[in-house]
């Protein structure tokens, strides 16, 4: 009994411990930053000096290489920055990578590249690397000085060349979404948009919103969900709560596919070694910046449906689009109307194994006409701008009047369907040789747009029958 007493004593001289530090300002373990269930560990971020964030800007006319700018030099000399190619009359976006990572790593620079394809913009990719590599509870504590210094930087510029913190947009992963949403949170959620790629779930989920990345931490937040299965058992790194006004979670957020693949297929993946053992470890929780990075290339290649659960959206019962429309999961998710309508906004999708993971959902009609026999029916879409490949529609006891119904993702946009074209197949040897064929096929887009294609014929096993619109 004494010796607990004594022990509550000296912890409770121990609380309210706090560091300082010139133009960041203080930083303390009290609670919720430490001291609470997701963080037990009374312990202080590190000095900046030992953080050692570094900001490297790419723009259109630099995609290759950066400008460094060192935020000491910055601060002593606003002009730096004006030496650089920094524009005022463009966004800045912000890419802060996460755990272990490093602002070096090709897939920051790669967002970068693939946004001076679609806009003119300051890319600054945010590293942190000195304080990321070092524990996990270290780390997640070293994010609220990199947090700070982002947020030091968005002031710098707004103070020396009246840049609107509403031209600003942070894209963190993992560790990096919190340290976006605590360079919101400093500039009092005057930032204009928080992207959270697979926020991290240890230490920060179901913690206050003070500590972690949440809607209130920017005028608009986005967060793609790639790994929300739990840490514990699963090693699933990423959060399942909703901390944006608009979540994403491809696939249902768990399990991505490709990401099934054994080391060794990894490792002789063209990115190298390196790069094979971190989709190893953390393939899913990695998936989330390759999608970001293609969804600026393909902008309605990311639709997610409003669904109560993943299960009813394979179901196909969330198919099509309301009438408000879908937003686009990754960069243009901010071109939604209702983007801001409400928080914690879920929706759902599939994306590809692997890039281009865009995908266009499709839901098609089939009344079948001919022959009854047991088979698979398949279709393929035509359209102007482009043909998909052929996906199952139906199993089963083919009977002619019948309506089947299925969706699929298809990795072709074909844009306005011209024609459609039906097979059916058993690989059952029938002297017979059964015809079936189908009277209507009706395909709807996920905007909601219907189209009907026809025919009178019928087909032998594995021949192609082609229908028109009618
Ligand atoms: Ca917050
Ligand atoms: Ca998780």
């Amino acid at each position: 009994m004494l010796l607990i007493w004594t022990l509550s004593l000296l912890l409770g001289t121990v609380v309210g411990k706090e560091v300082c530090f010139p133009r960041l300002g203080c930083f303390s373990d009290d609670t919720p930053w430490a001291g609470i269930a997701q963080r037990p560990l009374k312990i202080l971020p590190w000095v900046p000096e030992d953080v050692n964030t570094h900001f490297f800007l790419y723009t259109n006319e630099n995609p290759d290489n950066y400008q460094v700018r060192e935020l000491i030099e910055l601060i002593a000399d606003p002009s730096t920055i004006a030496n650089s190619n920094f524009r005022t009359d463009r966004k800045t976006r912000f890419i802060i990578h996460g755990f272990i990572d490093k602002g070096e790593e090709k897939w920051l620079a790669n967002i970068c590249k693939n946004l001076f394809t679609v806009e003119s913009v300051n890319c600054i990719c945010v590293d942190w690397k000195s304080g990321s590599r070092t524990g996990y509870t270290q780390a997640s504590q070293n994010i609220r000085i990199v947090g700070a210094e982002v947020a030091y930087f968005v002031q710098v510029l707004q103070s020396a060349f009246e840049y609107s913190p509403s031209d600003v947009h942070i894209i963190g992963h993992s560790l990096g979404s919190h340290a976006a949403g605590e360079a919101g949170r400093r500039t009092n959620g005057t930032v204009g948009r928080i992207t959270g790629l697979d926020p991290a779930e240890p230490c920060f989920e179901g913690t206050p919103e003070l500590v972690r990345l949440d809607p209130s931490d920017a005028q608009f937040v986005d967060v793609i969900h790639t790994d929300a299965s739990p840490i514990i058992p699963n090693l699933g790194f990423g959060m399942s709560q909703t901390v944006g006004h608009l979540d994403f979670f491809p696939n249902g957020g768990k399990e991505m596919p490709g990401c099934q693949k054994n080391i060794l297929s990894q490792i002789v993946d063209i990115d190298g070694i390196w790069e094979g053992t971190r989709d190893f470890v953390a393939c899913n929780h990695l998936r989330s910046y390759k999608y970001y990075s293609d969804s600026i290339l393909n902008p309605d290649g990311f639709a997610g449906f409003p669904c109560a659960s993943y299960n009813v959206f394979t179901a196909n019962k969330c198919f099509p689009c309301p009438s408000e429309g879908c937003p686009q999961m990754g960069h243009y998710a901010d071109r939604f109307p209702g983007k801001t309508n409400g928080v914690n906004q879920i929706f759902y999708l599939n994306t590809g194994d692997a890039s281009n993971f865009a995908r266009w959902r499709y839901k098609v009609t089939v009344t079948l006409s001919g022959k009854k026999v047991r088979g698979h029916v398949l279709i393929s879409l035509y359209g102007n701008k482009g043909n998909s490949k052929q996906y199952e529609i139906f199993k089963g006891t083919l009977q002619p009047h019948s309506t089947h119904s299925n969706e699929f993702d298809s990795d072709v946009d074909v844009g306005d369907l011209q024609k459609v074209k039906f097979i059916w197949y058993n690989k059952v040897i029938n002297p017979t040789l059964p015809r079936v064929g189908a009277s209507q096929i009706m395909v709807e887009r996920n905007d909601g747009k219907v189209f009907n294609f026809c025919s009178q014929e019928t087909v032998r096993e594995d021949t192609l029958l082609t229908l028109t619109p009618c």
